[in-house]
Parts: structure tokens; sequence; C-alpha cells
């Protein structure tokens, strides 16, 4: 991390920018924080405690708020810290008060009134890299803690946050960028001049940097499903109790349960977390062939999600034969469990040999509960094992940087040895790409991109 005290803030930051840190709502505490030049100035304005704010650095004290016409708002918390030891790099106070929504506008206002201005999405984070306090992959990073839908997303964003990809990248930098000098003090060199252990070094430098972004972007596929949790389909024919699945798994009264075939028209979803997992179950419409051109969607719909989920459960009635619908064709083959439903009515089902190759085969009933531990270990097991979900990049600008950058190494790889002036123009540009990734040279817009998918207070 650069030092954030070398560094001239840029951006607003001549602004206090404010903003509730808290989603809306009501909850147990609301965060309310400001930065910025006058946060301190402003913010002891507003709360009142047995210390001046300012004279305690980093403490949190306890007192009241008031608003600008000095009427009490509420009783809570407040910290400051002194820029640049602070998140953004500017000074920042922060105020803990009850989790009213009321609280938390009339805290905003009395901000407002005495100077501050409102934050938009990401700005403390926009803050903190404008300020060196995080290079822009560290930013991203936080954003991805915040979304992370699975321990290995969240494990792997924390260490993202703290620097751990961006060590990665400055040292492929270096590593390209020792190559560089090295073919760029070779041009002025007849061939014959040049040291052929050197090229040989310059080569193998190439060829260790490239596995290293294989092996970073080779990440990017297992992290698809951050923040949404890993998608587990319940699908099968109509009326086999996939909606009863959803509802016992999930134990809420999610879908609808009719013994009416062709209930469930349309997908629902339920999350649980699972073993620190966060799984998405989703509930879909029963594959069948119908006349019915909404259900007839549904069934569209099924086959298209079997194809993107980490998971397919395909169940069937195990109270009846074995269906054999040609609906059934693409979730079967795509399905990792077979469940086995209703086996308080008698289990007659038989799984036919073809069919079950290589897939695990579940007995439950959803509506009595029996066997649904074993389904929860069988739909766990077979998701994902952390080894293919390799720690790396989480986004499609790391991985096209990435991809760009191999695409320049691979190509100065190539001309290397015949034409040394185009291997250099190649190794400048997977420089740039490098220097893109940690936001040494971004475009505005692309910054504003970044900062805009954050929530606001972040
Ligand atoms: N005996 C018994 N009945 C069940 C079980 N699970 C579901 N049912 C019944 O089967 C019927 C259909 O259940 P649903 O959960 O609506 O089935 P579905 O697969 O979602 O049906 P569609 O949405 O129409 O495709 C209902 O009458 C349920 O009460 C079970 O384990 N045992
Ligand atoms: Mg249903």
């Amino acid at each position: 991390m650069s030092s954030p005290a070398t560094q001239t803030p840029a951006g607003n930051a001549t602004t206090t920018i404010v903003a509730a840190a808290t989603p809306r709502g009501h909850g147990g505490i609301a965060i309310v924080r400001l930065s910025g030049p006058r946060a301190l100035t402003i913010a002891e304005r507003i709360f009142h405690g047995s210390q001046r704010l300012g004279d305690s650095p980093r403490l949190v004290q306890y007192g009241h708020f008031l608003d600008a016409n000095q009427g009490r708002i509420d009783t809570g918390l407040a910290w400051y810290m002194q820029g640049p030891r602070s998140y953004t790099g500017e000074d920042t106070v922060e105020f803990s008060s009850h989790g009213s929504e009321l609280v938390v506008e009339l805290l905003l206002d009395a901000a407002l009134a005495h100077g501050a201005t409102t934050a938009q999405p990401g700005e403390f984070t926009q803050r903190a890299f404008l300020n060196g306090r995080l290079d822009l992959l560290q930013a991203e990073a936080v954003l991805d803690v915040i979304q992370a839908g699975t321990r290995q997303d969240l494990s792997n964003a924390l260490g993202a946050t703290s620097g751990r990809l961006s060590q990665q990248i400055t040292h492929l930098r270096e590593m390209v960028l020792a190559a560089t000098v090295q073919v760029e003090a070779d041009i002025d060199f007849a061939d014959e001049d040049i040291d052929p252990a050197s090229r040989q070094h310059v080569s193998s430098q190439l060829t260790s940097a490239m596995e290293l972004l294989e092996n970073l972007r080779q990440g990017y596929d297992g992290a698809r499903e951050r923040g949404s949790g890993w998608m587990v389909l319940l699908t099968g024919p109509a009326n086999v109790g996939k909606s009863t699945l959803l509802n016992a798994l999930a134990h809420e009264e999610r879908a609808i349960v009719s013994a009416t075939p062709g209930t469930t028209r349309d997908w629902i979803d339920a999350r649980v977390i699972w073993g620190g997992e966060l799984l998405r179950l989703v509930d879909s419409a029963g594959l069948r062939v119908s006349a019915d051109e909404v259900e007839e969607e549904g069934v569209r719909r099924t086959q298209a999600l079997a194809k993107e989920a980490s998971v397919v459960a395909f169940v069937v009635d195990g109270s009846q034969g074995w269906p054999c619908e040609d609906a059934n064709r693409t979730a079967l083959g795509l399905a990792q469990i077979l469940v086995l439903n209703k086996c308080d009515l008698g289990v007659v089902a038989k799984v036919p040999e073809e069919v079950q190759e290589g897939k695990v085969v579940v007995e439950i009933s959803a509506r009595t509960g029996e066997g649904l531990e074993r389904l929860q270990e069988a739909l766990m097991s077979a998701l994902p094992r952390s080894q293919d979900r390799r720690q790396g990049i989480f986004r499609k600008r790391h991985d096209e940087l990435l991809s760009g950058c191999e695409a320049s190494l691979g190509r100065a790889l190539h001309v290397l040895a015949r034409e040394p002036e185009k291997a250099a123009a190649d190794l400048q540009e997977s420089l740039r790409q490098l220097a893109s990734l940690l936001g040494e040279e971004v475009e505005d817009m692309v910054l504003d991109r970044i900062f805009q998918e954050f929530c606001i207070g972040k």
C-alpha cells in the first residue's frame, strides 16, 4: 500500500460527505459516517459528550445528538478518526445511534445543515483509493467482501482487501518489467552481441509470468456465483413434490403446494446457509409436455436453469414407476442427484441403470422429513470442491485485463528472438494492463463504474 501521507486528496476531497453506513429500516443500531476536512467540526456541532471528540481521537464516547436547532435527536456513541489514519485517509467521524430510520434521517439532515454533502455510492471507498489507502484491486475487494456468498469467496475477497492479489500482480509486474528492461537494453546491440543466456533468462521469466497469469485467471469461473450463493435446482416431473421439498429444506412456506400437476409455473428460490455456504435453492416448473403456453415457458426456463445451476437434483415420485417422459431428458442428463420422494407411500420407482450412472440416489419424504438430512449432505457434497474454486480474481475487468496481458506476453515471447522491438512494444502493453489492474492508469469513467456498484455509505 502506498503511503497515504504523500498523496494529494483528489476528487471531491474538499467536501465533507455524509451517509448512513447501515441499511435503511429498523434495527438495533444504525451508523452514520462523515468524512472530509470538516468532519470533526460538523460532528462536534451535532454530538455532545463529556469530552470534545477532537480531544479524544480513536476513543468511543457516549453522548447525545442535536439537530441544527439544538433539538435532541437521540443518545448514542461517536468516535473520531483523524486522517490519514482512517478508512478514507481523511478525518472521519462515525455516529452510532438507535437503529431508527427517523433518527438516521435527522442525523443526516443535521450534518447537511452544518455543511456536509450527501455521499455518492462507494464514495468513502473511492476516497480511500484516491488517497492511496487502498489500490483499486483492494477497493474492489471491499465490495466483494460485502457481497460474498460462499466461505471461499469471503476468504478470497478478504485476502484481496489485505493486498494479497495486489502483491501477486505487483510481483508479476516486476517480472515483466525486468524482462522489458533487458529486451530494451538488448535492442541497441547487434544480434551476435547478445548473450544467449540473457535471452534465455528473459524467455523463462516471461513463461513463468504467463503461468502465474493463467493460475490467477483459473479462479475466475469459480467466482461466478459470488453474492448469489451456489444455485441448487430442484427439477423433475410435475406433481412429484418439488415445491414441498423446497419448503421443507428452507423451513418456510415459500412455494405453493397442491395436488394439481402444473402448480409451479415460474421458478421460486429460497436462500439457506449450510455449513457456512450460502445456497440458493430453486424450485421450478414441473417438466412435462403441456398445451398451456405459460407452463411451456416455465418448462423452457427450468431447462435453461439446469445448465446454470451448480447442482441439479432431479426429483421423482418414488411411489410411482420411473417416469419416461422426453421432457425430462436435459435436466436428467445434468443431474448429479436423483431424489425419490414420497417414500412414506412406499418406494416403487426403479432407477434405470443407464440413468443412475454416476449419480447419487436419495430416498426421502418431503412430507414427513425422512431422508432430508441425507439429501442435504448429498447436495453439499455435490458443490464444486474447494480446489475447483481456487483463489484468484473475481471480476470481468480483471479477467479482461489479465487475458489482454497474457496475449501481449505470448506475442512478446513469440517474436523475442527475431523482432525484439516488437517484443518490447508488447511488453510495454502488458505493463499498462497490469497498471490498470492496480488502478494506476485508469480512466475516470472506469472508476465511476466500479464505485457505482457500491452501496451508499461504503
Ligand atoms: N405422501 C406424500 N405426498 C407428498 C410428498 N411431497 C409432496 N407431496 C404431495 O404431492 C403433491 C404435489 O406436491 P408439490 O410440492 O406441489 O409438487 P411439485 O413437484 O412442486 O408440483 P408442480 O409444481 O405441479 O410441478 C401435493 O399434494 C403434496 O402434498 C411426500 O413426501 N409424501
Ligand atoms: Mg411446484
